[in-house]
């Protein structure tokens, strides 16, 4: 039997890749193991533990937060808190972004931005959510308070990002500029083995992926290309199929392994769509480019854009870079503006 390869492992030996390396990154890495472990256990405890359904609060944008929201809003809190390696975080969760104010805390040079519980409204149902996270160099000086412009940097600032994706079985992909690469958890041990070494994304795809009960309401352009993609043509194998699982983690993990396009436009009354930039697209854009594909919020790159606010929003068209490239076209013939 060949010898498997740990995350913990993974990590450590990607750091003497780097000279100068100090390991924190890779005690960050650590923190985040531990607690997607310990969210991991509670998703599996779903409907037998008094985990599942609304913890009875709204969060900042409104929306009704998940019990399991909270918990592992806290968990992923407390481990990146705990090691001393991180300064600050903004989660989706949360108004503001928290300083982490303990003395150990005081020097560090990373924050962390994440969602985490993506897609919850899924768990009821038995179906796939993830956590997604992006980490920084702060640009305030060390020692100094945290401060806001820490967490709006372009994407193309991130150190490294990543998803966990709790579905048939768990895992974890991450990033750090260099790759991308899966690995698996196996819950007998509590260890993640790698399993999908070098991700990327296939150049065509034949899934598009799109809430299309908003179809009425989306920029023609995207109209259009929505109708392209069920147009029959052989040469292009044409209909694509459509695919929706209403959790950005588990349907962008689905077409990065099979390929294909996940949308999410701006439709009528939200002209900048849905999802967040800040730790829900940025992580995934800069997976996607180093898997080889296109992240763009439909005239441009996600990872170029200038955040103003900690939980913006943003059209995002993800995925297979020949498909994304159609997409664009469509939008640029035909409009992206509603
Ligand atoms: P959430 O962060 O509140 O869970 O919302 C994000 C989720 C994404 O995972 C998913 O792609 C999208 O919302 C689905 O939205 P919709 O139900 O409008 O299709
Ligand atoms: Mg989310």
């Amino acid at each position: 039997m060949k010898d498997l390869v740990t995350l913990g492992e993974f990590v450590i030996q990607k750091q003497h890749e780097y000279p100068g390396a100090t390991g924190e990154l890779s005690q960050i890495f650590g923190a985040i193991r531990l607690a997607s472990k310990l969210v991991h256990r509670e998703i599996n405890k779903a409907g037998i533990a008094d985990i599942v359904g609304s913890a009875g609060n709204e969060n900042v944008q409104g929306e009704d937060q998940q019990k399991l929201d909270v918990y592992a809003n806290e968990k992923f809190k407390s481990a990146l808190a705990a090691r001393g390696l991180v300064c600050g975080l903004a989660s989706e969760e949360d108004d503001d972004f928290v300083e982490f104010d303990q003395p150990m805390n005081k020097g560090s040079k990373y924050v962390v931005l994440i969602d985490p519980v993506d897609g919850s409204s899924n768990i009821d149902v038995n179906v796939s959510v993830g956590t997604i996270f992006s980490i920084y160099r702060r640009v305030s000086p060390a020692n100094g308070p945290v401060i806001l412009e820490d967490f709006l940097q372009p994407g193309t600032a991130q150190v490294a990002a990543g998803y966990i994706i709790f579905g048939s079985s768990t895992m974890l992909v991450y990033t750090t500029g260099n790759g991308v690469n899966g690995f698996t958890f196996d819950p007998s041990i509590g260890v993640f083995y790698l399993s999908h070494q070098n991700l990327t994304f296939p150049k065509k795809g034949r899934i598009y992926s799109v809430n299309e009960g908003n179809y009425v309401h989306f920029p023609a352009g995207v109209k259009k290309f929505i109708k392209y993609c069920q147009e029959r043509d052989d040469a292009s194998d044409r209909p694509y199929s459509s695919r929706y699982i209403g959790s950005l983690v588990a349907d962008f993990h689905r077409n990065l392994l099979k390929g294909g396009i996940f949308m999410y436009p701006s439709f009528a009354g939200h002209p900048k769509g849905k999802l967040r930039l800040l730790y829900e697209c940025n992580p995934i854009a800069f997976i996607t480019e180093q898997a080889g594909g296109i992240a763009s919020d439909g005239k441009g790159r996600i990872l170029e854009i200038q955040p103003s606010e900690l939980h913006e929003r943003t059209p995002l068209f993800v995925g297979s870079s020949e498909l994304v490239k159609v997409a664009e076209e469509f939008m640029e013939n035909h409009g992206s503006e509603i």
